[in-house]
């Protein structure tokens, strides 16, 4: 077994396959020739994929199944003249993988998504889910058709997830705004229904209902307004089954209102669940209570690495604290950085494809490799993220472990100067997101061997000359502080311009040390 875990790895294939074994001989060269079998004794996401002397043979159920094949075999193109025979056979555990954009901020746009929805999949992942707060014609003017511009957008987004074979999941969200009662309520079912129908004829052909943050906990309200959406997309004959979010939508199912909508809703619908708190780890005791009153497995929402609760960090530890258990789907809600994100979704998307294989530090080592084909940047960043993943105090209570191990201000210092010089131009997109974060921590590393330089300097004008290029360093740092601001004003909307705020970096130890050696 270990053996067998062992090869499952030592191939380099993300997600980790579920079986791996090795034949007799060497595949022995870098061409191949690939076919196809089709095989209608497996499931749609299930692929066998078997490499012996310079030949590939895929064997899936349909084009989902000889994709992912696919995608294993592009992972193992480079190394194929060295590797022995082997026999694939693979498939995922949660049957919907992916992301919702379910966050408080800057939108990705629609650049962002597809680059997210390429990376999802080669990540195998198969479901996103548009849903950020900050779309008005999501939210609060949902009444309201898409703009043309907007609207043509859609149809680029579902072309690419097509490609991807990602279900493209639409969200209105309705709480707080759908009226109860009388002809508000007639009026509303009706703007509702146009606005669904406007959007299928875009080509959505899947769709959420959202009541979280907005409106009042009213189970039976909300259970009756799904259960109609829910009937109108079955008689288009070829919608997927409904996704809603509660107004409760955390918990162990004790609440009033999550029993009666579990009882209530329609059974093929899927509810989401972020854990028993909004942000908090995915235990499987908590999710077998809410099962229960769910009467359903939950959808889970995972309310990791999202950073709008937080907004002075930039979240890029390892994933971890998830816990195997049956559900109805896992989706990450990532933060407004999508590149940054990259780390996060590469974390989940093997956890979610084989849980028991999943290894998080190696998993977290690799994603750096697997994303920044520079050597240099790769490991650069992952000195970057390592003091980049806790959230420091916040109202939702939810914490990451940061700057673990052994680590040194020269190492930091060294790294943030690779990634000044080389992002630039080799991650354009990432340097634009994560510009004001490597600024701080550079300046924060800088400070730091400069203060432990004036520990052991002992003439007066020495401590002076170290003393007047910490303040320098200061100065930088808040100069970046204000640039940072700026910059993320400017490229958002007015009111979620004020919510952005300065970068932090290093909070949970690297800033205290610095601190502690100012004194
Ligand atoms: C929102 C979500 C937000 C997240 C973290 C859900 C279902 N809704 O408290 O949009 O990104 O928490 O701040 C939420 O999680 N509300």
């Amino acid at each position: 077994m270990i053996g067998a875990i062992m090869l499952m790895t030592a191939i380099g294939v993300y997600p980790t396959p579920k079986q791996v074994q090795e034949l007799p001989g060497k595949f022995g060269t870098a061409d191949y020739i690939v076919y196809d079998v089709q095989d209608w004794k497996l499931k749609p996401e299930e692929y066998e994929l078997t490499l012996t002397n310079g030949v590939a043979e895929i064997r899936s159920n349909g084009d989902v199944g000889a994709f992912y094949a696919r995608q294993t075999l592009g992972q193992l193109v480079p190394k194929l003249a060295e590797i022995p025979n082997l026999s694939i056979k693979d498939k995922p555990d949660i049957p919907l993988r992916g992301v919702v954009e379910g966050y408080y901020g800057r939108p990705w746009g629609t650049a962002g998504r597809i680059s997210t929805l390429e990376f999802m999949g080669r990540c195998k992942m198969n479901l996103f889910l548009y849903g950020p707060k900050d779309d008005p014609y999501h939210h609060e003017k949902w009444r309201e058709p898409y703009p043309e511009k907007e609207a043509q957008d859609f149809q680029r987004l579902l072309e690419v997830a097509r490609k991807n074979k990602i279900r493209f999941y639409w969200a209105i969200h309705l709480g707080g705004t759908f009226r109860k009662g009388g002809e508000a309520e007639a009026a509303d079912t009706e703007s509702l229904l146009k606005k669904l129908d406007a959007m299928y004829d875009l080509g959505v052909r899947a769709f959420a209902a959202f009541f979280d943050d907005f409106g009042d906990a009213d189970a039976e309200f909300h259970a009756k307004i799904c259960n109609l959406i829910g009937a109108h997309l079955a008689k288009k004959g070829d919608v997927q089954p409904l996704i809603m979010c509660p107004n409760v939508y955390w918990g162990r199912g004790e609440h009033e209102y999550t029993k009666i909508l579990g009882e209530k809703l329609d059974p093929q619908t899927m509810i989401i669940w972020t854990g028993h708190r909004v942000c908090a780890d995915i235990l499987a005791s908590d999710v077998k209570a809410v099962s229960k009153s769910y009467r359903r497995a939950p959808f889970v929402w995972w309310n990791w690495p999202v950073n709008d609760y937080c907004r002075s960090k930039v979240l890029m530890g390892r994933t971890y604290g998830l816990e195997r258990a049956k559900f109805s789907g896992f989706v990450t809600n990532p933060m407004e950085n999508c590149e940054a994100n990259k780390v996060a979704l590469f974390g989940v998307a093997d956890w979610c494809w084989n849980g028991k294989a999943f290894d998080s530090n190696r998993n977290w080592d690799e994603a750096f490799k697997r994303i920044y084909p520079d050597e240099e940047v790769a490991r650069a960043m992952k000195i970057f993220a390592t003091h980049n993943s806790d959230q420091a105090p916040n109202g939702q209570l939810y914490r990451r472990e940061e700057s673990e191990g052994e680590w040194t201000f020269a190492e930091i210092a060294e790294a943030m100067d690779v990634l000044k010089r080389k992002l630039p131009m080799e991650e354009p997109q990432l340097w634009w997101e994560l510009e004001g974060w490597i600024t701080d921590l550079d300046c924060l590393a800088k400070m730091g061997l400069k203060l432990q330089e004036l520990e052991k300097t002992e003439g007066e004008m020495a401590r002076k000359h170290i003393l007047r290029d910490v303040w320098q360093l200061k100065e930088i740092q808040l100069e970046n502080a204000n640039k940072h601001v700026e910059k993320f004003r400017a490229a958002t909307f007015e009111n979620d311009a004020r919510q952005v705020k300065p970068p932090a970096t290093g909070t949970l130890k690297v800033k205290p040390e610095v601190e502690r050696l100012m004194k």
